[in-house]
């Protein structure tokens, strides 16, 4: 894993997810801030007294909450950036564990952070760059497994943990961690709002928790979500086939020759070439400008070559039509880094499709991952689906609670495409009864040249870091919609040059004023496609 080298930050994490080696390591980069605004910050409750902090954490110790026993407690004290925090980790059966960050000087604001990939650890730091300086109380899961006992997908296998994973651990463990809040804090806690933000697995968690428990949480953050998740995973298996094919694979020279064509197509289309194609919309390059009219060479793609290009720009069915999967744009993952194409064809898609065909699937270890029939499993599949999947865009019982969403996905993720988010907002819109009806309650944000769920420099030549828990709370609290405000990305990579772009709502693209400094958000107006 990759992290950035920082001088001067407020927040910095690692997102090690089981289904991917990238690590992202999300920060703010500069000292000003993130531009999204500093929000409520109500005075705290509990003022660091020496001792009392102290006992009030221990006091958790071996205490029971909503079936959950707290296993350890511990203070760790104020430092420059971080108030003093009581961590609480708290356990359940079989295998359910959770953590619940209760800072002594607490902003009166509750952040549910979601995991990723197949779970079964705890990763507790937020997406948003911010929140733990901030003084927020923070809930993070395994969802429901050990992966030490469960390595990669082998937990489905067993019921309990598969429910656990795809839908049952959430609401369990917010039940448990709201006991530890009032028990910190007091009965404050039942005005207090709470909001799960999530990316990849959690970006799912966070959709299932609108769609199926709309009570539980009064916003929810769903970036690059892993919700449609039976055809993104058959998919895997699709691609995986077509790059096995004989020539057909993509190697790195040819996955540089597909890049450098799409930027020569598409960078100036947003008004400034800068390597970041910022308005996919219009990129519609012609593939068979590519195809080698002689010997095969690194600089042209021979015909099985371009067939494995068509699975993976072309929207897709598997299972018979069964399931879909929208590809990706042509400004996927080619524009990334070596190392995430390398995956594509490589590593991490191996695991992942290899996992989710013998464990969820064929349900049989020994099972060889490409030769697993979807065809034959479809009762199988559609249980999965069931469980899984959070493509339902019927989200009336949250709206009726005035619940809020924000979509986000970078448009150069490799793993999961932005078309697939794209597609559910769409959905959503319609099934709201249009754009205005669907502007009370959801927003769409686009991260240009922004990688899966990743942090600079593996993360793509964009910015990276953004603050969306701000503009969600100050959303909820104060009804200030998060367009009414400039929410800014940052590149974490290079804190002291800070290349920062706007964020733009879908379908808006950030276009160059063709004037001013390229690494200024000011520089950019947040454009309709036209
Ligand atoms: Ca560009």
């Amino acid at each position: 894993m990759k992290m950035a080298p920082l001088t001067c930050r407020r927040d910095t994490h690692r997102r090690i997810t089981s289904w991917s080696v990238v690590a992202a390591a999300a920060l703010l980069a500069s000292c000003g801030g993130s531009g999204s605004g500093g929000g409520n910050s109500p005075p705290a409750l509990f003022p660091s007294a020496a001792g009392s902090a102290q006992a009030a954490c221990n006091s958790f110790l071996s205490r029971a909450f909503e079936g959950a026993t707290i296993t350890q407690a511990t203070l760790t004290p104020q430092t420059d950036t971080t108030p003093e925090t009581c961590t609480v980790r708290g356990e359940m059966p079989p295998e359910l564990a959770f953590e619940v960050k209760l800072p002594s000087s607490w902003n009166q604001r509750v952040l549910f952070i979601g995991g990723g990939g197949f779970d079964g650890a705890i990763y507790p730091s937020a997406y948003s760059p911010g929140v733990a300086e901030s003084g927020y109380a923070t809930i993070a899961t395994n969802h429901g497994h050990d992966a030490a006992k469960h390595p990669n997908g082998s937990f489905v296998m067993d019921p309990q943990l598969l429910q656990d994973y795809a839908d049952g651990a959430v609401p369990k463990v917010l039940a448990s961690a709201k006991a530890v809040l009032r028990s910190r804090y007091g009965e404050s806690v039942g005005r207090s709002k709470f909001v799960y933000e999530g990316c990849s697995g959690g970006g799912r968690q966070a959709l299932i928790q609108a769609q199926r428990h709309p009570d539980l949480f009064d916003g929810v953050i769903a970036r690059a979500p892993a919700n449609a998740y039976t055809g993104q995973f058959l998919w895997y298996q699709k691609i995986l086939k077509q790059l096995a094919q004989p020539e057909a694979g993509l190697s790195i020279p040819k996955v540089k020759t597909l890049a450098n064509f799409m930027q020569s197509q598409c960078d100036a289309l947003d008004g400034l070439k800068d390597g970041i194609i910022s308005h996919p919309e219009a990129c519609k390059p012609d593939l068979a400008k590519l195809r080698c009219t002689g010997a095969d060479a690194d600089s042209c793609l021979t015909d099985a070559q371009l067939a494995s290009a068509k699975v993976l720009y072309e929207p897709t069915d598997v299972a018979g039509g069964r399931y879909t999967w929208p590809a990706f744009p042509y400004v996927g993952g080619e524009t990334a880094d070596d190392a995430s194409w390398q995956a594509i064809g490589g590593t991490t898609f191996q695991i992942l499709g290899g996992d989710y065909m013998k464990y969820f699937v064929a349900q049989d270890p020994s099972a060889d991952p490409l030769n697993v029939d979807p065809l034959q499993y479809t009762n199988r599949l559609d249980h999965l689906a069931r469980l899984i999947d959070a493509v339902n865009p019927d989200l009336s019982g949250f709206r009726a609670r005035n619940g809020k969403m924000l979509l986000m996905h970078g448009t150069t993720d490799w793993l999961i495409t932005q078309n697939n988010t794209t597609d559910y907002y769409r959905k959503v819109v319609a099934a709201a009864g249009g754009q205005a009806a669907a502007d009370r309650f959801v927003e769409y944000y686009v991260l240009a040249g922004n990688d899966h769920c990743a942090a600079t420099p593996a993360g793509g030549k964009g910015p990276d870091s953004v603050d969306l828990v701000t503009p969600m709370f100050d959303w909820i609290e104060t009804g200030t919609h998060p367009s009414a405000r400039e929410i800014v990305a940052t590149r974490s990579v290079e804190p002291g040059k800070g290349m920062q772009r706007p964020m733009c709502r879908h379908p808006q693209f950030p276009k160059y004023n063709g004037t001013g400094d390229p690494d200024a958000a000011s520089s950019f107006t947040c454009t309709s496609p036209s």
